[in-house]
């Protein structure tokens, strides 16, 4: 079968009707098993990643965008608007210029990943960036939309969750069931809250009988949802989870409490040794903002809160190339000599 999209793929699951798809072809990313990684960490259990980089622009983002922008195009929207902390602009620029829409990102000024920001350039959004968070992004884009009727792609805007839960359904599909327990970077809390619909639509749909235990990871210094009240100024190296009021904080609570799962937080330490441990133990390249979910599946397992002979899902949410100067900065630099074999041969230590 050649792969049609999540919109056509999951058609009867999803609101769109007979509208026609904006895809391209986002959606069955794969399901790797990290059997070295499960032994690094120390957990009994079988891991699994789910590579949402292998998605179009490289992020999860693209299985909403394909829903939103579908139905954007369907309703006759000219225009669609976003804030982003990069990988939603950079879905959003992409999806718009496949549907023929215009589209407006806003934008933290400096602090996002330059491959995301050259998506969005190239894929001709047009990008404002302000001297503010993403948190005052989101605001604006509100405003803008109230007051001249764009289309918000954010994941306020529904069909974006919608779009998200398929992977959650993907997971089922390919494991015969689902995990028993799920591990996702928490930023706009919009992800985790998608996945839990999806595991929710499967059972009642009678695909599946069991849930799993959603287990989310924010930053430390931007964990909201951990302290119990907004973060005024959000600071993390993982600029993508950078966000200090999230819009689907409530959504993403009841995630955590209806599956008996768990919200913490994790240290920009923990999450650059996993953005290293992963990389380096698997060949498995993601963002610092998706290894939060291997600091956290790392911390679960310190406090032996993974039960033995589990299975368990971590979603790696985007590319590592999207933000190259991370890795070059956490590790060795190359070290350069002479064109000379004798040299080479010298630094090589053979
Ligand atoms: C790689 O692009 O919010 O909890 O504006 O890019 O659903 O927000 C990105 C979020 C995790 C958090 N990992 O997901 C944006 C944006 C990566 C991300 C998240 C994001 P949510």
């Amino acid at each position: 079968m050649r792969w049609p999209g999540v919109v056509e793929y999951y058609r009867d699951h999803l609101p769109v009707g007979d509208a026609e798809a904006v895809t391209l072809l986002e959606g069955n990313t794969p399901l790797i098993e990290a059997p070295r990684l499960a032994r690094k960490i120390g957990i009994d259990a079988r891991l699994f990643l789910k590579y949402e980089a292998m998605n179009p622009t490289s992020s999860f983002k693209d299985r909403g965008m394909t829903v939103a922008m579908t139905m954007a195009r369907a309703e006759g929207a000219s225009a669609v608007i976003c804030a982003s902390t990069g990988n939603t602009s950079a879905s959003a620029a992409a999806y718009a210029a496949r549907a023929g829409l215009k589209s407006f990102v806003i934008i933290p000024h400096g602090k996002i990943a330059i491959g995301k920001l050259s998506q969005a350039v190239m894929h001709g959004a047009q990008v404002v960036e302000i001297d503010g968070n993403f948190d005052d992004a989101l605001r604006i884009v509100r405003a803008v939309a109230e007051q001249r009727g764009v289309t918000v792609v954010n994941s306020t805007n529904p069909y974006r969750l919608q779009g998200q839960k398929t992977a959650s359904f993907e997971i089922c599909d390919a494991l015969g069931g689902p995990p028993d327990y799920h591990v996702l970077p928490v930023g706009n809390a919009g992800n985790i809250s998608a996945y839990w619909m999806g595991y929710k639509e499967y059972r009642d749909a009678g695909v599946i009988s069991e849930l799993p235990k959603m287990m989310g990871f924010q930053a430390e210094g931007a964990a909201p949802i951990v302290h119990g009240h907004p973060i005024e100024d959000p600071e993390t190296l993982a600029t993508a989870i950078r966000i200090g009021n999230p819009v689907g904080w409530k959504t993403a609570e009841a995630a955590r409490d209806e599956s008996g799962g768990t919200i913490e937080m994790v240290t920009d330490g923990q999450i650059i040794d996993a953005y290293k441990l992963l990389a380096s133990t698997e060949g498995i390249f993601a963002e610092p903002a998706s290894a939060a979910t291997i600091a956290g599946l790392r911390s679960l397992a310190r406090a032996d809160a993974i039960e033995a002979k589990t299975v368990v899902v971590c979603t790696l949410t985007g590319h590592g190339l999207k933000d190259p100067s991370n890795a070059i900065e956490v590790c060795a630099e190359p070290c350069r000599v002479p064109a000379d074999l004798d040299a080479v041969l010298e630094v090589m230590g053979l």
